[in-house]
């Protein structure tokens, strides 16, 4: 029956590390996938999940029911503490929602598939950024919601292209839906100031266009969760409607646990609620329900003032190293006098950076020094520590030269 089926491509991202680990060569690093590294290159049990972990474990009357619809409401009320903020007016107010999913990726799912129902705006696009996390086209695509980007990263500067995304947001049509990252930005580093949010949400509310966050780095890219929350909770100030989707693999480590959630900021309660129950009737429809270890845990550490503390001390443990190596990677390119200017390493913030890497020089990378980073150059910070971090720079000085 299914002879006429093609044969669909990889996910660069899971194909890279299949390649990394099929290479033998001891030099080997990989700067692909971003999920943190310690200093020895391996992946990283956080200490407060391994405590949460034990006390899940003693706990007698913790069983293997299945959790409400919208999941575990504990993790569904704190994920939206956390990312609003504990005095958040909008909680206050009783018109904020949440839905636990599928991690980041079922949040994004979840709201995207909402409003390809629910939007009032019939044909509405969704602008996403260029560059973005490859999911995000695939997954508004994928639900019947047609994809434009907006310019983003200036190859010129380094840095943000504010004119080209303001320009876009301007002349898209009004009421259109936009999908931001609100820190860390995946994959360029790069996030707008204060004052450029400022300019930003003010074009977001003349043009009446939709918000639609995307955060799977809160505490990754400052080490503080407030200070990574801020133009989240800029834009809740001003009064704007929005869907977040938060993710938990990368600030508890977490990945395979598909810890995430969708935060609804509605205009009221009764809209609140009408979301909610939309949301939870699709989500019957595709995962019945979410599942419980995840959420459980993150649950426990938000909810209990100690274990949020030692969180916090092991999310500046990650973003602190992380920030280490940026500026070990910049004195070691400095060092060797590699044409080119790379104050952007430092400059960026979050998992990642853009180097601004041909995909030629890329290749040779690959080729010649077994280091695995994809096509656009960019490389996931956590894959690179004392140990190899001088070896890297080598090659990069090497590629750029030649
Ligand atoms: N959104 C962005 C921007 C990401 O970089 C990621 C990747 O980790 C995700 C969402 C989703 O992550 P997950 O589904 O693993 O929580
Ligand atoms: O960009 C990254 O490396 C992470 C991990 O399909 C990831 O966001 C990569 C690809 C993918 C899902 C997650």
């Amino acid at each position: 029956i299914f002879e006429t089926v093609p044969g669909a491509p990889a996910d660069i991202i899971f194909a890279l590390t299949a390649a990394y680990k099929a290479d033998t060569d001891p030099k080997k690093v990989n700067l692909g996938v971003g999920a943190y590294r310690t200093e020895e290159g391996k992946p990283w049990v956080l200490p407060v999940v391994k405590k949460a972990d034990h006390i899940m474990v003693d706990d007698e009357d913790l069983d293997h029911e299945y959790l409400p619809i919208l999941g575990l409401e504990g993790f569904r009320k704190a994920s939206a503490k956390l990312i609003l903020g504990a005095d958040s007016k909008a909680i206050a107010e009783g018109r904020v929602g949440a839905a636990q999913c599928i991690s980041g990726t079922g949040a994004v799912f979840t709201g995207a598939q909402f409003l390809s129902r629910h939007y009032p705006i019939k044909g509405a696009a969704c602008y996403i950024s260029n560059p973005t996390w490859a999911n995000h086209r695939a997954i508004f695509e994928g639900v019947g919601i047609p994809v434009h980007e907006y310019p983003y990263w200036n190859p010129e500067t380094k840095g943000l292209d504010l004119t080209g995304m303001l320009a876009t947001m301007e002349s898209a049509p009004e009421g259109s839906i936009f999908l931001i990252h609100p820190c860390a930005h995946n994959p360029t580093g790069v996030d707008p100031t204060p004052d450029q949010w400022k300019q930003i949400a003010d074009v977001m509310e003349r043009k009446a266009h939709f918000t639609f966050f995307d955060t799977a780095y809160q505490g990754f890219a400052s080490g503080s969760l407030d200070k990574d929350a801020y133009s989240i909770r800029y834009f809740v100030e001003r009064g704007f409607e929005m869907f977040i989707a938060q993710s938990f693999s990368k600030n508890f480590g977490l990945y395979s646990e598909r810890a995430g959630n969708l935060t609804v900021v509605a205009r009221t309660p009764e809209i609140k609620n009408h979301i909610e129950s939309q949301i939870a009737k699709a989500q019957r429809a595709v995962i019945s329900n979410p599942p419980a270890y995840g959420s459980r845990l993150v649950s426990l550490v938000l909810n209990d003032e100690k274990l949020y503390k030692e969180w916090e001390e092991n999310l500046a443990t990650m973003a602190n190293r992380i920030i280490d190596m940026r500026k070990a990677l910049f004195e070691e390119l400095t060092k060797l006098g590699t044409p080119g200017t790379w104050n952007h390493i430092v400059d960026q913030i979050g998992m990642f950076s853009f180097t601004g890497l041909k995909k030629s020089q890329v290749q040779v990378l690959k080729e010649k020094y077994h280091v695995y980073l994809t096509d656009n150059g960019r490389i996931s910070m956590a894959g690179l520590n004392t140990k190899n971090v001088k070896y890297f720079a080598a090659a990069v000085d090497d590629v750029v030269r030649n």
